[in-house]
């Protein structure tokens, strides 16, 4: 059996569900509210000890950490292959999966924070959000969460994530002209990586990508828009309360 406990279909949550649709299997869905700190709560961290989504659990056993899950799913069910059999086009693949955990998921990461995230903290009674904040079990997470709830990152280092999401869609642009995919001829975990991170750029940083600058990333986002496993990962539920729903970005 298999169980993926996750939050709404964005970011890293959306990895795993995107994948798990288009291999057509079935799971059962935990959703674990984030805005309500589930993924803190002691059931939760025995399950995940970092305390974050998503995590998949196959008859008991659970995988955490979105690209590895993904990675997993292709390897135990390999019926619609996700990972190129071409040894350079595979290497490709996982030099854009690694690219986005290391630069453009943190860079991105960081303006979600700032724009989003600062609200929740700010909407929690400082008495409760102190209490919150003693049970996050990642220490990086711990001091992330405290700074939105403070003054929130310097502009510098926020000016840094802006540029470097630029340079990530730049990369992609640059990519894109030598195949219709980011690892080359095949549709692959490298689009359903990236896609679950640049799908809220063109609202919120537009001057990075658009169809005067970057054609092919538009090209290549309405293809993945297209694709009914997105379309079917992207009906799961959504609690975002409606006064955060247009920033649309992920914890
Ligand atoms: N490296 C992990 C990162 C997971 C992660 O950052 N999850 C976020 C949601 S996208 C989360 O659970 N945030 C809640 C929190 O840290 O309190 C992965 O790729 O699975």
């Amino acid at each position: 059996m298999l169980e993926l406990y996750h939050a709404e279909p964005r970011a890293n949550s959306m990895k795993p569900l995107i994948c798990l649709k288009e291999k057509g299997l079935d799971f059962v869905s935990h959703y674990v509210d984030l805005l309500r700190f589930e993924q803190h709560e002691p059931w939760f961290v025995k399950i995940n000890a970092n305390g974050q989504v998503p995590v998949l659990v196959h008859d008991g056993a659970a995988i955490t950490e979105s690209t590895v899950i993904n990675e997993y799913l292709d390897e135990v069910f390999p019926e619609v292959p996700l990972r190129p059999a071409d040894p350079l086009a595979r290497a490709r693949m996982r030099v854009w999966t690694k690219y986005v955990d290391e630069y453009f998921c943190p860079a991105l990461s960081m303006i979600g924070w700032h724009i989003m995230v600062r609200r929740i903290a700010a909407a929690v009674p400082k008495h409760e959000f102190e209490k919150l904040l003693a049970r996050i079990p990642l220490a990086e997470q711990r001091i992330k969460w405290a700074t939105v709830a403070g003054d929130s990152f310097p502009e510098e280092q926020l000016a840094d994530s802006r540029r470097r999401c630029g340079i990530a869609i730049g990369r992609m642009e640059e990519t894109l002209k030598s195949g219709p995919w980011l690892a080359g001829d095949a549709y692959s975990l490298a689009d359903v990586d990236i896609y679950s991170m640049v799908d809220s750029i063109p609202r919120l940083m537009p001057e990075h990508m658009n169809e005067a600058k970057t054609p092919r990333v538009m090209d290549w986002l309405a293809r993945m828009n297209a694709r009914p496993a997105v379309q079917a990962a992207r009906a799961m539920p959504d609690k975002t309360p409606e006064t955060l729903r247009q920033f649309g970005v992920e914890l």
